[in-house]
């Protein structure tokens, strides 16, 4: 399978029935389900629907092999990303044949053609999907899911590729960069990362990454850069050299969002840790080659109705400050794992029970709490590191979606971490600091009103006095295309809004505005304006300060960028 470019990407989404409440329906043709959402969570599998063993049988509806296989395509491009590849539910519906077939293809065919209030696309009567594959759909999906095969030490081990081994390595830096304020730049499309100097803004260079590549991630000594693609192809790159390149590479299974490497004192770039969403597991690995040491699956129970998850996929992992452990979210069955990583042979992992569906966050100021989206659950849950359990379950606002959050001193609340959220305008403020402020802590604080939904990032550093909240995902072009900047001593005074787009003076497109990102200094924001594949797209780097535009920063090699990574920032988790 091919995978197709973001504007031409559909899905199932029941984010969007919180949205959909909140917001007005544009561009998709589905209505209730603004594009951006069904592009935000339907991106199409990285894993090849051919790959998939089928388990077709007299028990359900007849179906050609043909047909067969062009419905398992349009389920893995379309409608994956929200039910799952084992169609258990996700943030879509469940879709199993034990529930299908009760319904049956007549049912099944009014839902896949109409849609519904609760965020289901109407594939047929927007005329996505013909009314031969809507029949096709409906049929298909009262036979078994077709199930990806899995990936084990020895797949992994075939995709291991050391370029430059550890001794060939520079002893010390061998370029003139200043390591500790370089962006490593996301490419989405391209599949790449850019490195950009943080002090002149010049691009360094482009380095060839996974598919639809996702996220950075720094070793603790910040020589080393970790890039994960959503094909989970993970690429070292070695900061030291002339040219920063990749020195080692992994493929650690079919789909995955997230790496991080070993922080605590004395297992400095020891190991890397990815979680997969397909298949359902994480990895460890050696942090100077990625030779893959220790695969651990997470299907399991589910934190509430304890019954069985066969696909819990790895969302958010950090990695603790208080003792030798990964913190990994699973998301389905909404538990939270410390990985101790002292004894691989000897794994001790603490299961915390959260809430579902667990996907990003970040620390408190003192990095001893992890805060973490719940996000179907309008939860954060905390986990105290240290004592190793959850410390509470704070009652946000619709969806909440923090990136690493935001941390800062409220002039009443003393210390807070705040998140904004993708179901509606909130920021939510909660109290960080038990010892100096007990009857705030871990209670939400205030929630105060930004520009709109649809936000996904939230930034701000501990030399700034603003707030930056942005609404990429929001309908309305405004909206999405501007960020809300508050400023912290006064944020009953509302927001100002800062028109970035139109600052990058790009042609046409959707130029959302994502992720804002501070340089090390705390003194310069740099937003993605982040376009179609075929467009231009820019960053824009404005003055903490003044509030005014400082650069853009645009250039032909800047293919969709989207998150932003400055060095100094992610090794020491500045936010
Ligand atoms: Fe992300 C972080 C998953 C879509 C940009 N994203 C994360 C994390 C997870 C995740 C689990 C936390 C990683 C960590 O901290 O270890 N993202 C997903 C999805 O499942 C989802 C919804 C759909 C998909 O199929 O991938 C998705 N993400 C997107 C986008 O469409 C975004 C906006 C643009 C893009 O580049 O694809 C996007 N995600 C990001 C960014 C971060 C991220 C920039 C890191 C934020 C940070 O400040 O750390």
């Amino acid at each position: 399978m091919k995978a197709k470019s973001i504007g031409s990407v559909f899905a199932l989404s029941s984010l969007i029935l919180a949205m959909s409440t909140v917001m007005a329906a544009k561009e998709s043709g589905h209505p209730g389900t603004p594009e951006s959402d069904m592009r935000y969570e339907g991106a199409p599998l990285a894993t090849s629907p051919g790959e998939a063993k089928d388990l077709v049988t007299d028990a359900g509806p007849p179906m050609t092999k043909a047909e067969f296989d062009q419905a398992k395509r349009i389920f893995f491009e379309r409608c994956a990303g929200c039910h799952g590849v084992l169609r258990k539910g996700a943030t879509g519906k469940p879709l199993t044949p034990d529930i299908t077939r009760q319904r049956g293809t007549e049912y099944l065919k009014t839902f896949i053609n109409y849609g519904s209030p609760a965020g289901m696309p109407n594939w047929g009567t927007s005329g996505d999907l013909t009314p031969e594959q809507v029949d096709m759909m409906a049929r298909y999906l009262q036979h078994e899911p077709p199930q990806p095969p899995e990936f084990g030490m020895a797949e992994m081990k075939a995709t291991w590729k050391v370029l430059v081994p550890p001794d060939k390595r520079p002893k010390k830096q061998e370029n003139k960069l200043n390591l500790s304020n370089l962006f490593s730049v996301t490419l989405r499309d391209a599949g790449k990362i850019a490195l950009i100097d943080g002090d002149s803004k010049e691009i360094v260079t482009t380095i060839p990454t996974g598919y639809a590549v996702h996220i950075s991630r720094l070793s603790a000594s910040g020589r080393y850069l970790f890039v994960i693609g959503r094909d989970a192809r993970l690429n070292m790159i070695d900061l030291w050299m002339k040219e920063p390149k990749t020195v080692a590479e992994l493929k650690t299974g079919m789909e995955a969002r997230s790496v991080e490497t070993s922080k605590y004192k004395g297992w400095e770039d020891k190991y890397a840790i990815v979680g997969t969403y397909w298949p359902p597991q994480y990895v460890i690995m050696d942090g100077e080659t990625l030779e893959p040491l220790k695969i651990v699956s997470t299907r399991g129970m589910t934190v509430d109705t304890q019954e069985y998850h066969p696909e819990p996929r790895v969302a958010a992992i950090v990695a603790s400050h208080e003792h030798p452990e990964f913190i990994v979210n699973v998301k389905e069955t909404g538990k939270i794992l410390l990985v101790d990583y002292e004894d691989l042979d000897n794994l001790k992992v603490t299961t915390i029970n959260a809430a579902r569906f667990l996907h990003d966050g970040g620390w408190d100021s003192t990095q001893r709490y992890f805060l973490t989206a719940a996000n179907k659950s309008n939860k954060i849950a905390v986990v105290d590191s240290k004592e190793g359990d959850l410390e509470a379950l704070v009652d946000v606002g619709k969806i909440p979606h923090p990136g690493r959050g935001a941390n800062f001193v409220h002039p009443k609340y003393g210390p807070v971490w705040a998140t904004s959220h993708l179901g509606d305008q909130t920021i939510a403020l909660i109290g960080t600091d038990p010892d100096k402020h007990p009857k705030y802590a871990w209670k939400m604080v205030e929630s105060i009103d930004g520009q709109g939904g649809g936000s996904l990032f939230i930034k701000t550093h501990p030399k700034s006095n603003h707030l930056y909240v942005d609404t990429a995902l929001n309908p309305d072009t405004k909206i999405s295309q501007s960020v809300a900047v508050f400023d912290i001593a006064s944020l009953d005074k509302g927001f100002k809004v800062l028109p970035i787009a139109d600052w990058a003076k790009l042609g046409e497109g959707p130029k959302r505005v994502v992720q804002p990102e501070f340089n090390k200094a705390g003194d310069e924001v740099w937003f993605s304006v982040w376009n179609g594949k075929d467009e231009t797209s820019a960053i824009v780097v404005i003055d903490d300060k003044t509030l005014k535009l400082k650069t853009v920063i645009k250039d032909k090699r800047l293919v969709t960028p989207t998150g932003k990574f400055n060095v100094y920032n992610t090794m020491h988790d500045v936010y």
